[in-house]
């Protein structure tokens, strides 16, 4: 007998929230054994022994020679912004987390931004070069969701105005492109560690690089522009990783391929039981890219499914699965950027619009077993079939 949908009535197909975003904790002991080797040292931030160890594992995981641990990476893309001693114009997506956008403002800089390759979701390349003027300074790229942004297409228009490149890569640790892991494009990469991130520090984040003076002046940044001896050497700020952050962010490391290993089941669960659904599509991975699917990311077609986003995540809420949409309505709709107009979005963003409408993350991650994932799909393909009797009900 089919269940009757909650939104019609019956009873949520899940009795505990499924959360888009619940922190996955492989190992706890671990991280209890490090925060307990941390207490009992006395030394609890200021680059001790686990923030090394996490520096020098990360930079090795990324392919690159240097990464500075940090408190989060908002902070990260400040300090890049003044590192590399940006003014004027950053082109950026406008389909990302605001903090991409806010931190360049937060420096002074005015964000540009530009539309996506709809096949993608990524920077549309051709679109970056139409919006370069004497002004720019720098393309900010974002690997979304943990694919990697064109990265070889951006390095050529990059090389070819003189023009600073870097990445927003908080999604994409573990992710990699043709081969080359992400962490060693443009003149840095930097990385979250927030809770709800593939590697999770509670909060933390870093910035990794091949270009040593780049990472030397990250990290005396990172401590009030001071060096090794603590002498006053420059401006700089409070950055630092702490060590109990330190112990989860190398727990979390140690269990990387394994949760690529469990996020890329459950993402082949929702392939397999989304299929031939009317209107719904599952985002995949690029050939030749290898990523964390730590993002599942679903698109409603509303004219095919007979729904719209909103009403899908509203049903599907009522089963107790917080699927979330992503980015909408895009950082150019949102008030500091949307109130200065065309000051941040030259060109119309018709692509980033579609996309944001349409979008839903499902939960993935340790926090859902596949045959929840399995049940998740049922919920969507149920949803879809009762199409018309879930749009009465949700207009009432
Ligand atoms: N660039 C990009 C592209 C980013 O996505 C982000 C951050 C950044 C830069 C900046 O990185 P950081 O400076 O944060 O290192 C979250 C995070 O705060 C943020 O890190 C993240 N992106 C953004 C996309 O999402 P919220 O406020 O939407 O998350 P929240 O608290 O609503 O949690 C989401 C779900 O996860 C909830 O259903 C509950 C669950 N959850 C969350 C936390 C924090 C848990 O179960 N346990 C938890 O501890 O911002």
């Amino acid at each position: 007998m089919v269940r009757p949908l909650a939104v019609l009535g019956g009873t949520p197909a899940f009795a505990e929230k499924l959360h888009v975003g619940k922190p996955n904790i492989l190992n706890p002991q671990r991280v209890l054994d490090r925060i307990r080797q941390a207490m009992d040292s006395y030394v609890l931030t200021h680059s001790g022994p686990l923030v090394t160890e996490f520096e020098r594992r990360i930079a090795d995981a990324a392919g690159v020679t240097h990464c500075v641990a940090l408190c989060n990476a908002s902070i990260g893309l400040q300090i890049m912004a003044r590192v590399l001693g940006l003014h004027g114009e950053v082109i950026m997506p406008s389909y990302t987390f605001v903090a991409t956008a806010h931190t360049m403002r937060w420096e002074g800089l005015t964000p540009v931004f530009c539309d996506v390759d709809l096949a993608t979701g990524q920077l549309d390349p051709e679109e970056v070069r139409r919006l370069i003027t004497p002004r720019t300074t720098a393309v900010l790229g974002v690997h979304l969701w943990g694919n990697p942004a064109p990265v070889d297409a951006l390095a050529d228009i990059a090389a070819e105005h003189g023009l600073a490149l870097f990445y927003d890569s908080a999604h994409a640790f573990g992710s990699a492109h043709q081969g080359k892991p992400i962490g060693g494009f443009g003149r840095a990469e930097v990385f979250s560690f927030h809770a709800t991130k593939f590697l999770n520090a509670f909060e933390g984040g870093a910035v990794v690089t091949d270009d040593p003076d780049l990472a030397a002046q990250v990290r005396a940044m990172h401590n009030y522009g001071r060096d090794k001896a603590g002498a006053v050497r420059g401006l700089g700020t409070n950055a630092k990783m702490t060590e109990p952050a330190a112990a989860m962010g190398l727990a979390s490391l140690e269990g990387k391929e394994e949760l690529i290993r469990v996020n890329t089941e459950r993402h082949a669960h929702y392939a397999a039981g989304l299929d031939g659904v009317p209107g719904i599509s599952l985002r995949r991975p690029e050939p030749g890219d290898r990523v964390n699917h730590s993002y599942v990311v679903m698109e409603v077609d509303s004219r095919a499914a007979g729904l719209s986003r909103d009403q899908v995540i509203t049903a599907l809420h009522a089963e107790n699965v917080l699927a979330r949409d992503h980015f909408h309505p895009g950082c150019h709709r949102t008030p500091p950027y949307a109130e200065a107009g065309r000051l941040h979005t030259p060109r119309p963003l018709p692509r980033t619009e579609a996309l944001s409408a349409r979008v839903v993350l499902l939960p993935t991650g340790l926090g859902v077993s596949v045959e929840q994932v399995d049940e998740v799909c049922a919920v969507i393909r149920a949803l879809v079939d009762q199409a018309p009797a879930v749009r009465r009900t949700l207009a009432r």
